[in-house]
C-alpha cells in the first residue's frame, strides 16, 4: 500500500472535522454535500474487501429512497449481496477517521481481516441519476485507484443491477453476461418462458403502468421493456424529464401514504407498481370499480410468490424445504395466513435486506420481502440442481419444475434518534426506560392491534409501526404512540398530530 499516495489524494477529499457518520440499514446515507470522503474512503475499503476475498466487490453511488439532495453508498459482496457485518465496523472506522489517522486505520484494517496486500483488486461501480452521483462516484474511483486497484465504471445502474454484475464477473459469467443488455435477456427470457406457461386472464392483464420515482428505473426500464413484447406492455411514469426524485412519488411515498403517486393515471383494475430512487424496491396497486386502492406491498407479494411456489413444489413432490422471511413492519395478519393456511414457516428479522437474506439462505427456497417492498427468493444450489434435473428428466412433473426453472433466473438473487434501541428483531422497544411499558398499554386498547418504534437507519427520524382491526384505530394507535416517543424519548420540534 503506497500510503503517502493516500495521504495526498485523501487531502482532496478532506474529511471535515469532527463529523461522524454511522454505517446504517444500508450503507452511509446524509446530505450529499457531507459525502466526498465517504466515497473515496469506501473507494479504498472496496479493493481492500476486493483484496481479501480475492473477488470483484460493487459500490452504488445512491441514496435510494431518500429525498434527491441526500446521497449514499451501498458496498456489494462476491455472491451479489450486502457488505458483511463483520466488515461494516471497517467502513466505520474508516469514514470517521481524523485525516493524520487514515494510514494507520487503512493497516489496522488489512491486518485484521488478513488482507493479502499482494492479490489484485476489482472494483464495478454504478450509480442513481441523482445530480451528486457522478462526482461522487468519481471519488469512489479516486480512492481505488490510489490503492492500485482496477475498475469499471458502469455508470447509470439501477441496484439490483449492480447486483446482478458483480454476481457474475464471480461466478466467470455462469451466472450471466456481465453486461445490461446481458442482463435484460436472462430476466426477460424467464419471465417470457414463464408467462407462457402460466395461465393469464385476457388482454387487460397484459399491461403494466410503472412509476419510476423520476429515476434510474425509468431509463432502465424504457431500455428493458422492448424485450417484454409482445407479451407485456409497459408504460413509463415519472420518468424524471419533470419531476423531482421520489417527490409526491416512487414506492416510499405510496407504502407509507397509502395511496397512488402523482403522475399517473390510473383506470380501474389497471395493474400499476412504484420503483424507488435505485429500482430496488417495488410495490404494486390497483384501483377497484368503486373507486377504492388497493396496495399489493411486500408481504402479500410475498404471500402469492409463497403460494405459487408450494403450488409447484406440491406438484414436483420433492420435499424441497420453503421459507418466509419477514421484518417487524410485516402486517400481522399476512403472518398468519403464511403460517396457518398456507403452512409455511414464517421468520422475523431486524429491518435491512442484509438481515432477510441472511435467514432465507438456510432454505431449500427462501423468500424474503419487506413491506416496503425489497425482496427476492433465494435458490439453495442443491435445490436449483434438483429443480434442473426434474425440467429435464421426468414429465410429470416437468411442467412444475420447468416453471421453477425459469422463476430461478427471473429473480435476481443476489443484499438524536439513537436514544432509542430496541431488541427481538427490533419489535420491543430497550430504552428509553418506561416507553415499551407505554405502547403495551396503548396496543391493549385497540382489537387485533400491534405496534412498535425503531429509529431509523436510513433517515435521521423515528419511525412508528402501527395496526389494528379498522383504519380509523390503526391512525389512532399510530398517533398515541407517537406521542408517547415525543415525550418518553425527548422529542423535538412540532408535536405528533392527528390523522
Ligand atoms: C434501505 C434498506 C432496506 C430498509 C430501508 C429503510 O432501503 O435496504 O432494507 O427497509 O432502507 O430502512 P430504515 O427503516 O432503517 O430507514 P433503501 O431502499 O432506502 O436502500
Amino acid at each position: 500500500m503506497d500510503l503517502d499516495a493516500v495521504t495526498k489524494q485523501s487531502v482532496l477529499h478532506a474529511k471535515p472535522d469532527g463529523l461522524i457518520l454511522q454505517y446504517g440499514t444500508a450503507g452511509f446515507r446524509t446530505k450529499a454535500e457531507h459525502l466526498d470522503h465517504v466515497m473515496f474512503r469506501m473507494g479504498l475499503l472496496a479493493v481492500l474487501r476486493s483484496k481479501q476475498t480475492k473477488s470483484t466487490i460493487g459500490v452504488m453511488v445512491t441514496a435510494s429512497h431518500n429525498p434527491e439532495e441526500d446521497n449514499g453508498v451501498k458496498l456489494v459482496d462476491p455472491l451479489g449481496e450486502m457488505l458483511a457485518a463483520s466488515w461494516e465496523e471497517h467502513a466505520t472506522c474508516l469514514a470517521n477517521a481524523e485525516e493524520q489517522h487514515l494510514p494507520r486505520v487503512l493497516v489496522d484494517i488489512s491486518e485484521k481481516a488478513a488482507v493479502d496486500l499482494h492479490q489484485d483488486a476489482f472494483v464495478v461501480i454504478g450509480r442513481d441519476t441523482r445530480p451528486s452521483s457522478e462526482r461522487l462516484s468519481q471519488s469512489v474511483i479516486d480512492g481505488v485507484t490510489v490503492l492500485g486497484g482496477q475498475f469499471y465504471d458502469y455508470g447509470l445502474l439501477t441496484t439490483p443491477q449492480l447486483h446482478y454484475m458483480v454476481f457474475c464477473r464471480n461466478s466467470n459469467g455462469q451466472y450471466g453476461k456481465a453486461t445490461v443488455e446481458g442482463y435484460y435477456q436472462k430476466l426477460s427470457l424467464a419471465f417470457v418462458e414463464l408467462t407462457k406457461q402460466a395461465f393469464c386472464r385476457g388482454d387487460d392483464h397484459r399491461t403494466l403502468k410503472v412509476d419510476c420515482a423520476n429515476g434510474i428505473g425509468a431509463l432502465k426500464l424504457a431500455e428493458m421493456k422492448h424485450y417484454f413484447c409482445p407479451g407485456l406492455s409497459v408504460q413509463l411514469f415519472n420518468d424524471g424529464t419533470k419531476g423531482k426524485l421520489n417527490h409526491l412519488c416512487g414506492a416510499d411515498f405510496v407504502k407509507s401514504h397509502q395511496k397512488p403517486p402523482q403522475g399517473i393515471e390510473m383506470r380501474a383494475n389497471e395493474r400499476c407498481c412504484s420503483f424507488d430512487g435505485d429500482a430496488d424496491r417495488i410495490v404494486y396497486y390497483y384501483h377497484d370499480a368503486d373507486g377504492q386502492f388497493h396496495l399489493i406491498d411486500g408481504d402479500k407479494i410475498a404471500t402469492l410468490i409463497s403460494s405459487f411456489l408450494k403450488e409447484l413444489l406440491l406438484e414436483i413432490g420433492d420435499g424441497l424445504s420453503l421459507g418466509v422471511v419477514q421484518t417487524a413492519y410485516a402486517n400481522g395478519s399476512s403472518t398468519r395466513y403464511l403460517e396457518e393456511v398456507m403452512k409455511v414457516p414464517v421468520y422475523c428479522t431486524k429491518t435491512g435486506v442484509k438481515h432477510l437474506h441472511h435467514k432465507a439462505q438456510e432454505f431449500d427456497i427462501g423468500v424474503y420481502f419487506e413491506a416496503n417492498g425489497h425482496g427476492t427468493v433465494l435458490f439453495s444450489k442443491a435445490a436449483e440442481t434438483k429443480i434442473k434435473q426434474l425440467a429435464k428428466e421426468s414429465e410429470d412433473e416437468k411442467k412444475a419444475a420447468k416453471m421453477l426453472e425459469n422463476i430461478i433466473d427471473l429473480f435476481n438473487q443476489v443484499a438524536d434518534r439513537q436514544v432509542i434501541s430496541t431488541t427481538d428483531a427490533e419489535r420491543q422497544v430497550v430504552k428509553p426506560p418506561g416507553l415499551q411499558e407505554a405502547i403495551n398499554d396503548l396496543v391493549k386498547k385497540y382489537r387485533l392491534s400491534r405496534a412498535f418504534v425503531r429509529p431509523s437507519g436510513t433517515e435521521d427520524i423515528v419511525r412508528v409501526y402501527a395496526e389494528a382491526d379498522s383504519q380509523e384505530n390503526t391512525d389512532s394507535l399510530a398517533y398515541e404512540v407517537s406521542l408517547a416517543v415525543f415525550q418518553l424519548a425527548g422529542g423535538i420540534g412540532e408535536r405528533p398530530q392527528r390523522g
